[in-house]
């Protein structure tokens, strides 16, 4: 595409913000960017091949793994071995963290990665997209000696890179090194991203708001009370219902728009659904760098200190203002802030 820079020339020209960067970090986002590319390749032809269904085993989450979660759980895992640049990766498709002792076991590597491989993969069967999920970190442990877990609990506040891709219409890798967010679109016929949407910025406010609320009578009443502001006649109200059943997706779509994406707790999932790790912290990371907010209705998500791997938390995330508002409901009920 004319004058639009690709997204290898835009980790390149903007590596200087990177901070103790000598290129590694660079080199990283450029491994994830090379993963999304056959991810996308698989995704886009799922119906065509038998790699639809059920892998035939659960996961940690005692989710049944789809072949599509298993297979881009290994594209990610092996392209980032491969380019020697972190030195362990958690994700939600693997029980615990994987160490990667890099070259001669050496575990010289600086950065780990925490991911959701194929979020949303419940929709993968019905053609509905998908997305990836990807959280970067220093390691906190000694170079040179195997990464251990305190180096994935670390709140996130503390990542250094974070960022998304969306198998949808378009393919788009979506991401930030905490200094703004800048979208880049694939063009499927040459394999390379473009700088699509430099800049990123969330509105302040929006008419849309995203939750299942086929759970509704499990919700907090602050949750309830929520709803029911955002479906009244006034002000600019009631907002539209927009619930795609892929985080990726629904907060694309808010990013852009504006609007609110909510994971509550409820009966069935008491501590929210979503993870803190690899789908919360990151996509925080980007709502706020994007001017937006991202909370578990009480307090920020960035400055949670996490204390399990693949614990959940709930997530109200999108315009600023939107969730300012939900926070309100929530606050007249503090003992929903316990879970
Ligand atoms: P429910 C997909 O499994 C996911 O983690 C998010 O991408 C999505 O927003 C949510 O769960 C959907 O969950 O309970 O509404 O089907």
């Amino acid at each position: 595409m004319k004058n639009h820079i690709t997204l290898g020339e835009y980790i390149i020209e903007n590596q200087k913000d990177f901070q103790y960067s000598s290129g590694e970090l660079s080199n990283l986002l450029s491994s994830i960017k090379l993963a999304s590319k056959v991810v996308n390749h698989e995704v886009n032809k799922a119906g065509l091949v038998d790699i639809l269904g059920d892998a035939g085993n659960e996961n940690i989450q005692g989710e049944d793994q789809q072949k599509l979660d298993v297979y881009a759980n290994d594209v990610f895992m092996q392209t980032l071995v491969n380019r020697q640049m972190v030195c362990g990766v958690a994700s939600e498709e693997e029980d615990d963290f994987v160490i990667i002792g890099g070259k001669n076991q050496t575990h010289d590597n600086k950065y780990v990665v925490l991911m959701d491989p194929l979020d949303g993969s419940s929709n993968i069967d019905v053609n509905v997209s998908v997305g990836t999920i990807f959280s970067i970190y220093r390691r906190i442990s000694p170079i040179g000696t195997p990464v251990v877990k305190e180096d994935f609990l670390q709140p996130g506040n503390m990542q250094v890179a974070a960022g998304y891709v969306v198998y949808g219409t378009s393919t788009m890798l979506v991401y930030t090194t905490g200094h703004g967010v800048h979208g880049f679109t694939l063009n499927p016929a040459i394999g390379t991203f473009y700088l699509s949407h430099p800049n990123m910025k969330s509105p302040k406010d929006g008419k849309i708001y995203s939750i299942n609320e086929g759970y509704y009578s499990h919700f907090p009443q602050g949750v309830k009370d929520y709803l029911k502001y955002c479906q009244e006649e006034e002000e600019g109200r009631p907002y539209s219902a927009r619930y795609i059943g892929s985080l990726v997706s629904d907060f694309h779509r808010n990013l852009i728009k504006g609007g609110i994406y909510i994971y509550p707790t409820s009966s069935k999932a008491p501590q929210g659904k979503l993870r803190l790790l690899y789908e919360c912290n990151p996509m925080a990371f980007l709502a706020e760098q994007a001017g937006g907010w991202a909370s578990d209705g009480y307090k920020r998500i960035l400055e949670i200190k996490p204390s399990e791997l693949h614990q959940r938390v709930p997530l109200f995330i999108g315009s600023k203002n939107m969730v300012g508002k939900a926070e309100e409901f929530m606050a007249q009920y503090p003992d929903d802030a316990k879970y």
